[in-house]
C-alpha cells in the first residue's frame, strides 16, 4: 500500500517541526513549505535534522504567493493538509497588522483555492486559536468550543476569519475541512520571544552567570499552557476523525505568567523576584486576560490526552536552555 502524503505550511515552525517529526513516525511521506530567509542558515534549523529521517520535501513557497501554493500542491497531491504557516506572535500583530490579516487570512484562503481544486478529497487542518476568544469566558470560568469569539488583536481577528472561511469552504463544498483551537503550547523549540521561551532561557542564563536580569511585561495574565508534541499529535487525531469539526485541545489548567516565572526561576531555587523587571514595552494595547481551555469533547472524540504537564513542560524548556547555553559554551 503507498504512503499516506502530508503537506505542511510553516513546517519551519515550532509546530510544524513537531509535527513532521510525528508524521514520520507515522509512516508519512512528509511535504513542507518553507519560506526564503536572506540568512540561509536560520530558514530550516527546526527541521534539517529530518532530512535524514526521510522527510521528503522543504520547497520554497510563501502563502501570500498563490503560485507557490498551487504548484505545490499540485506536485504533492497530498491526502492531507496542514496549515500551520502565519504570523503568530500577538503583540507584534499590533505593529504589522497587515501583513498579519494578509498572511493569515488571505494565506489560508489562498491554500483552501488550491485545495478545493486540485485535491477536494484530501483532509485540511486549520491551526486555530484560543486567542479568537478574546477575553470571553463562559460561567464556569473555561472556554469551549461553543463560547462566543470577540478577539482582542489584530492577530486573534485575524485567526477568526480565516477559522470562519474554513467552516464556510466545508459547508459550501463538502469539504473535509477541520479547525484545531488550540490554547497555547510551547516546547524547546518555542520561538524566544514568546513568553515562556523567554523566562526559560532568561531563569537558565541567570543561573549560569550570563544575564543579571530578565525583562517582561503584564506578569498578570493566565494562559493555558501545553506542551508542542502533545498538541501535534491532537492534530494529526482530527484529521483522522470520522467527521470534520472543531475541536478544543488544552491542558484545562491555567496558570500566570508569574506562576511560570515561580516555576521556571524553582528550578534552581532562585526566587524569580529577585531577577525580573517589567518594562511597558512588552505589554498590549489590548489583552486576554486569562485561558482557560474545556477540551473534554476531544478527548472523548479523538481518545487524546497530553503526556506532559505543567511542572513538566517548564522543567523540559529550562533544562533545554541550560544544556544549549552549555553547548555554545564548550563550542566557543
Ligand atoms: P511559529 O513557530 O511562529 O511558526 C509559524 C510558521 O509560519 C513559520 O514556519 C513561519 O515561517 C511560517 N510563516 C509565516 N509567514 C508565512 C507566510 N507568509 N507564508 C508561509 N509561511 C509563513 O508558530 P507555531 O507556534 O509553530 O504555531 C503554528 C500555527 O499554530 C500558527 O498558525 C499559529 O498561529 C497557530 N497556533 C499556535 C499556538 C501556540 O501556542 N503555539 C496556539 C494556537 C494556534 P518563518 O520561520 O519563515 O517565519
Ligand atoms: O507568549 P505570548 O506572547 O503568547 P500569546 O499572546 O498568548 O499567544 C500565543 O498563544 C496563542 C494561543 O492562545 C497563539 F495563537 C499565538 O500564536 C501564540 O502562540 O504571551 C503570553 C502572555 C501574554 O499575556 C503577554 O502579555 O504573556 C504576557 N507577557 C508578559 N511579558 C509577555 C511578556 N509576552 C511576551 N511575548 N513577551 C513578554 O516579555
Amino acid at each position: 500500500m503507498s504512503k499516506r502524503k502530508a503537506f505542511i505550511t510553516g513546517l519551519s515552525g515550532q509546530d510544524g517541526s513537531y509535527l513532521a517529526e510525528h508524521l514520520l513516525e507515522k509512516d508519512y511521506e512528509v511535504y513542507g513549505m518553507i519560506r526564503r530567509h536572506s540568512d540561509a542558515e536560520s530558514q530550516d534549523t527546526r527541521v534539517v535534522h529530518l532530512f535524514d529521517k526521510g522527510l521528503i520535501e522543504a520547497d520554497y513557497g510563501d502563502l501570500l504567493d498563490p503560485s507557490s501554493i498551487n504548484r505545490l500542491v499540485a506536485l504533492v497531491k497530498p491526502d492531507e493538509i496542514y496549515n500551520l504557516g502565519a504570523q503568530s506572535h500577538v503583540r507584534i500583530s499590533f505593529d504589522i497588522p497587515q501583513f498579519t490579516m494578509q498572511t493569515n487570512v488571505v494565506g489560508t484562503l489562498n491554500l483552501l483555492e488550491a485545495y478545493r481544486t486540485i485535491c477536494p478529497t484530501a483532509h485540511f487542518y486549520q491551526a486555530s486559536s484560543s486567542e479568537m476568544f478574546g477575553n470571553e469566558i463562559d460561567s464556569d470560568g473555561f472556554q469551549r468550543e461553543t463560547t462566543a469569539m470577540k478577539p482582542v488583536s489584530p492577530y486573534g481577528c485575524s485567526k477568526l476569519a480565516a477559522y470562519c472561511i474554513v467552516r464556510n469552504y466545508r459547508n459550501s463544498y463538502g469539504l473535509f475541512a477541520s479547525n484545531g483551537i488550540l490554547f497555547n503550547h510551547e516546547s524547546p523549540r518555542r520561538g524566544a520571544n514568546f513568553v515562556t521561551a523567554k523566562i526559560a532561557r532568561g531563569a537558565a542564563a541567570i543561573n549560569l552567570g550570563l544575564q543579571d536580569a530578565l525583562t517582561l511585561g503584564n506578569l498578570d495574565s493566565y494562559r493555558d499552557w501545553g506542551h508542542a508534541k502533545d498538541y501535534v499529535r491532537a492534530m494529526h487525531l482530527i484529521l483522522q476523525h470520522h467527521e470534520p469539526d472543531e475541536f478544543v485541545i488544552s491542558s484545562k489548567e491555567s496558570h500566570s505568567v508569574r506562576d511560570f516565572c515561580h516555576a521556571a526561576f524553582g528550578y534552581y531555587d532562585l526566587d524569580y523576584k529577585d531577577y525580573v523587571k517589567q518594562d511597558p514595552k512588552f505589554m498590549r494595547p489590548e489583552e486576554l486576560k486569562k485561558l482557560q481551555g474545556d477540551s473534554s469533547k476531544s478527548r472523548k472524540a479523538l481518545d487524546w490526552e497530553p503526556d506532559y504537564n505543567f511542572s513538566e513542560l517548564v522543567e523540559d524548556m529550562v533544562s533545554s536552555w541550560e544544556s544549549r547555553f552549555k553547548t555554545e559554551a564548550r563550542e566557543a
